[in-house]
């Protein structure tokens, strides 16, 4: 059984508020990256709040630790309850971000192997894998795995154990079936499927169900 994020990637307060009201009661959680913050700002976490469901930064951070604790800083002051972070910038780099999310009560995932193609240039197998590793070791939350790869997925399960989350994109718009992955991940992340569609309540209820 697998929980439910949306992908909350519109842009503007109008839209984020129209698609969170309607999707209200099946989602587990509400994900916000750069397009909807730099459209609107990060207050946008507090009018999101009254969801009363985690709102999880995706700001893929990548930076040297002093600026990914002062990225942690913001993000946590803002409302936010967990931060997605790369790992590639190197082990201190992301203790910062692990340690600068649990110092606010936070949560941190780390990203191991992406969802779409290009993923396989980087980030994606023995490098994924290592970064696993990294992000076991850092005492991260939860890592972020492909839900178009769900037999990576399913490595990347077995080098964390099963303690730590995995949250999955690529369910919908990248072509991914929550069947694909939901015994593997504890979420799947939703966006363009859910926000695109014509009733993204119903679209919504439709993905909870099938990740039961
Ligand atoms: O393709 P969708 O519209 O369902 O959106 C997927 C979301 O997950 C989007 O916010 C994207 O930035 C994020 N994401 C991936 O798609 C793939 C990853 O490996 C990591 C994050």
């Amino acid at each position: 059984m697998a929980e439910l994020l949306l992908a909350l990637d519109v842009k503007g307060r109008e839209e984020a508020a129209r698609v969170a009201l309607a999707c209200e009661g099946e989602l587990d959680a509400i994900k916000i990256g750069y397009p909807l913050v730099l459209s609107t700002g990060l207050g946008i976490v507090k009018e999101l709040a009254k969801a009363n469901i985690p709102i999880i930064a995706d700001f893929k951070v990548a930076d040297i630790p002093n600026t990914n604790a002062l990225i942690c800083e913001e993000v946590f002051a803002a409302g936010c309850s967990g931060i997605i972070t790369h790992a590639f910038c190197g082990s201190d780099s992301l203790l910062a971000i692990v340690d600068g999310a649990h110092d606010h009560g936070g949560s941190a995932f780390v990203v191991c192997e992406m969802s779409h193609p290009g993923a396989l240039d980087f980030l994606s197998g023995a490098n994924a894998e290592r970064m696993a590793k990294m992000a076991k070791e850092s005492g991260a939350d939860g890592i972020i795995a492909p839900a178009t790869r769900p037999d990576r997925t399913a490595v990347l399960r077995s080098v964390i154990g099963g303690s730590m989350k995995i949250y999955s994109p690529g369910v919908g718009a990248q072509g991914a079936q929550p069947e694909d992955v939901k015994k593997y991940v504890d979420g799947i992340i939703v966006g363009r499927a859910i926000y695109e569609s014509a009733d993204p309540g119903k679209a919504a209820h439709e993905f909870r169900v099938r990740a039961l």
